[in-house]
């Protein structure tokens, strides 16, 4: 049997990729997998703990309604990212504004990290899968001050690395540095994550679609008419139309359709004219990897990592997905 590659020697092993690097990112990306663990550990529990499932009896700056367990993934992030060094500040989906961190150590930080701790919320009580989604920028502000919000309004073609860890069937951690996508599932009996997807490709085509098709007359009439045309009909050639499958979990549904090739798609509506995931934390850091994986992200219309963001907690309509069939959505969008 051959030797298993950690995260950490992988990590160590691609320091060379980036010239003059000093180490610090690498770090930041073992700190991320460290307190993914954490999270891991009490999702893994979760249904035993009181104290961890339901809600937590306050809601974030969007109205949501926060859960126990997104709050204890906040507090995770940030209380490894402050004791790290290398972060001088975030700003996170759960959190009103960004947050500069204040001590001296931290403000000699090179990087910002902008997140979505547990993305799914809505899942958590029903033991379906979650996830965490993030983002790393260098920062534009000076080294030795405090972050500034024009650190966290960066597009998102300016990503240094992002990634996502989902808490599924088993726990993987799966990120990009712009140098192709990597997966690592976490093998418990070590507590390590191990290379188990090396330089993933999202297949060119795919069968599947998900939507909350709840939302197909509140949105535009485009979106209809590409799921109608192309997911429902029996296409040339195929023996059956494409399937739907909408987890409700943006992690879970972009992980399998980087796996088996897909379309996701969450439009602006009548209720949520923006759109309902938000550019920083959700749709930059998986369209990243979507774009290294040879597949697209759009709002409907433009690049998602051209997007320069103007407010941090901004909402897109997003569409992500396998090439061709993200090329097909898009001709029917006017
Ligand atoms: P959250 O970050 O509060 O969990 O919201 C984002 C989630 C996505 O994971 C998911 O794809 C979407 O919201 C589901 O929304 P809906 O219930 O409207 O279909
Ligand atoms: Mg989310």
């Amino acid at each position: 049997m051959s030797k298993l590659t950690t995260l950490h020697e992988f990590i160590m092993d691609r320091q060379s990729d980036f010239p003059f690097a000093s180490g610090e990112l690498s770090r930041l990306l073992s700190d991320i997998a460290i307190a993914s663990k954490v999270v891991s550990k009490d999702v893994r529990r979760a249904g035993l703990m009181e104290d961890i499932l339901g809600a937590h009896g306050s809601t974030n700056i969007q109205g949501e309604e926060q859960q126990n367990l997104d709050v204890i993934a906040d507090k995770a992030f940030i209380n490894i990212f402050k004791a790290g060094g290398e972060v001088c500040g975030i700003a996170s989906e759960e959190n009103d504004d960004f947050m500069p961190f204040t001590s001296e150590f931290s403000k000699k930080g090179k990087y910002v990290v902008l997140f979505d701790p547990l993305d799914g919320s809505s899942n958590i009580d029903v033991n379906v899968s979650i996830g965490t989604i993030f983002s790393i920028y260098r920062r534009k502000s000076e080294v030795g001050t405090e972050a500034t919000m024009e650190d966290m309004l960066q597009a998102g073609d300016d990503q240094v690395a992002a990634g996502y860890v989902l808490y599924g069937s088993s726990t993987m951690l799966v990120y990009t540095t712009g140098k192709g996508v990597n997966g690592f599932t976490l093998d418990p009996s070590i507590g390590e994550f191990c290379l188990s997807h090396p330089d993933m490709k999202m297949p060119e085509n795919g069968r599947i679609y998900a939507m909350n098709e709840g939302n197909i007359n509140i949105c535009e009439s485009g979106i209809k008419e590409y799921i109608e045309t192309y997911c429902q009909q029996t296409l040339p050639g195929a023996s059956r139309p494409y399937s739907g499958r909408y987890i409700g979990s943006l992690v879970a549904d972009f992980h399998r359709n980087l796996i088996k090739g897909g379309i996701y798609i969450y439009p602006d509506t009548t209720t949520d004219p923006e759109g309902k995931l938000r550019l920083l934390y959700e749709c930059n850091p998986l369209a990243f990897i979507a774009e290294q994986a040879g597949g697209l992200a759009t709002n409907g219309r433009e690049r998602i990592l051209s997007i320069k963001p103007e407010r941090l907690h901004q909402r897109v309509s997003y569409f992500v997905g396998s090439k061709t069939m993200m090329e097909q959505a898009m001709s029917f969008m006017k």
